[in-house]
């Protein structure tokens, strides 16, 4: 640990070498997704010179040319062209800088485990370049204890000691893919050290790129649960609409009514909407990493893991209800023409990580549908090459996504061409503009 008398001359003067210099701070930064590529954008304009390495090479080769697709995830050309940011998959670049920030994935398994493979696999290769008053942060989204259990004891794997000779900290990454208010300078963050060395060390380094405030938490199992705790806050919150949704389908109630009326209180109320479940890289992933480190230190979540099955339902509800619209119309799934519309798990972006409408699309496919799918950000995945096109002949739209791009339907001219039903899993048509062209509507508790 970081103490006065055991301060060695190095030591002293790497970490003074660092207070002394945080306007020139050299950053490294491993894993260039949608967390470190913005990352590196802004260590880049606050004047540190960055490396950025990531173990995907064609990744590597897209970022050096600058044509790597979506606005957050290419570096400003200008950054690589005076060679301030260099981009590799060479760990040893980690050697010259003084802070290493750790932003790779934290998926879960197929069963809902969580999964450190990336964590792990970061921390084995930057060990063995780890230099003396080097300060490593981990941004990746993890369940308490993972930093002090897990990623220290492989950071020291070459001999040095954290707390010692190089420090430790965490700072979840709070990166909101799309937002086009919140983005990696002026989100609020908080920071949690291994000792107070760290803490302070880690401050610094964030208070010369944020343009927002730091909390600094007494722990990192404070700052890795601060984490956890504010996304399983939003899937709890889901899982409330959600299962009122289930309920006041049977009331005959309109939920987004009662949910608007609700929001006019104004206070004590925090408006979430139904849909047909929740997708993403945080949301449904993150309280699995609680429920998973609760259970083994014998506590089991009841209520976060009641959330999660009630979210996961949702496919399968809204899968349900088309079951009923398409017997009301004696149409079977088999072989009926279906436009898919979406497929990513958020408007704006494509991106089907966790997506509900994925395990849609699987029921479908399942029964026999005959699917014309379309979802802009990802025409790969599409049949058709336009909205248009999948809507051809269509008997039942369903709307996975609220794509912007798919507002302005018109569904007289749908009804003419023969649409009979549309399922809206995130209830994102009028639905008495639907009715009103004498179509069936399915919402999601409306
Ligand atoms: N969803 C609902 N009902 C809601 C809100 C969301 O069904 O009321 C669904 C969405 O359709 C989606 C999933 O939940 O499938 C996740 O949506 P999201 O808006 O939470 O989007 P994410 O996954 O990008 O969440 C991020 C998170 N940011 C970080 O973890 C840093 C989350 O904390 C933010 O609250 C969220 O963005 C946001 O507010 O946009």
């Amino acid at each position: 640990m970081y103490t006065e008398g055991m301060k060695t001359t190095e030591d002293r003067s790497s970490m003074s070498a660092m207070r002394q210099s945080t306007d020139t701070l050299r950053v490294g930064v491993v894993g260039l997704g949608y967390v470190g590529v913005p990352l590196v954008n802004l260590a880049a304009r606050k004047q540190h010179p960055v490396v950025g390495i990531d173990v995907d090479t064609k990744k590597i080769a897209s970022l050096n040319t600058g044509a790597y697709k979506g606005t957050e995830l290419y570096i400003q050309p200008e950054y690589l062209h005076k060679q301030q940011v260099s981009v590799g998959v060479d760990f040893s670049a980690l050697r010259a800088v003084d802070v290493i920030v750790i932003c790779v994935p934290t998926p879960v398994t197929k069963d809902f485990h969580p999964n450190l493979e990336p964590v792990k696999n970061a921390c084995k290769a930057i060990a063995p370049h780890l230099q003396k008053g080097q300060l490593v942060v981990l941004e990746s989204t993890v369940n308490p204890g993972v930093t002090r259990s897990i990623v220290v004891p492989l950071l020291e794997h070459a001999g040095l000691q954290a707390g010692r000779d190089f420090s430790v900290a965490h700072c979840p990454e709070r990166i909101n893919p799309g937002d086009t208010k919140w983005n990696v300078s002026n989100i609020p963050r908080v920071v949690g050290g291994l000792n107070q060395q760290s803490l302070e060390l880690a401050q610094q380094f964030y208070a010369s790129v944020l343009d927002a405030p730091l909390k600094p938490m007494q722990t990192l199992e404070e700052a890795e649960a601060v984490k956890i705790v504010e996304n399983s806050f939003r899937d709890i919150n889901i899982a409330f609409v959600n299962e009122l949704a289930r309920s006041f389908t049977r009331l005959n109630i309109d939920v987004v009514n009662v949910i608007e009326g609700a929001s006019t209180k104004p206070f004590s109320f925090l408006a979430h909407y139904p849909g047909m479940g929740v997708g993403g890289h945080c949301i449904p992933v993150d309280p699995y990493y609680l429920i998973e480190q609760a259970r083994a230190n014998g506590f089991y979540h009841d209520f976060l893991s009641l959330a999660r099955r009630i979210n996961n339902d949702m496919p399968s509800f809204l899968f349900d209800r088309l079951g009923v619209a398409l017997n009301e119309h004696k149409l079977p799934v088999n072989g009926t023409p279906v436009a898919l519309l979406g497929l990513s798990y958020k408007p704006g972006v494509g991106d089907t990580r966790e997506s509900p409408a994925l395990v849609l699309l699987e029921k479908l496919q399942s029964a026999g549908a005959d699917l014309h799918i379309f979802d802009p950000y990802i025409p790969e995945r599409s049949t058709g090459t336009s909205l248009n096109s999948a809507l051809k002949g269509a008997k039942v739209l369903v709307l996975a996504t609220a794509h912007p791009e798919f507002g302005a339907l018109d569904f007289m001219a749908l009804k003419q061409d023969g649409l009979e039903i549309v399922v809206d899993g995130r209830n994102f048509f009028d639905k008495s503009a639907v009715q009103a062209a004498g179509l069936t509507y399915v919402g999601v508790g409306r």
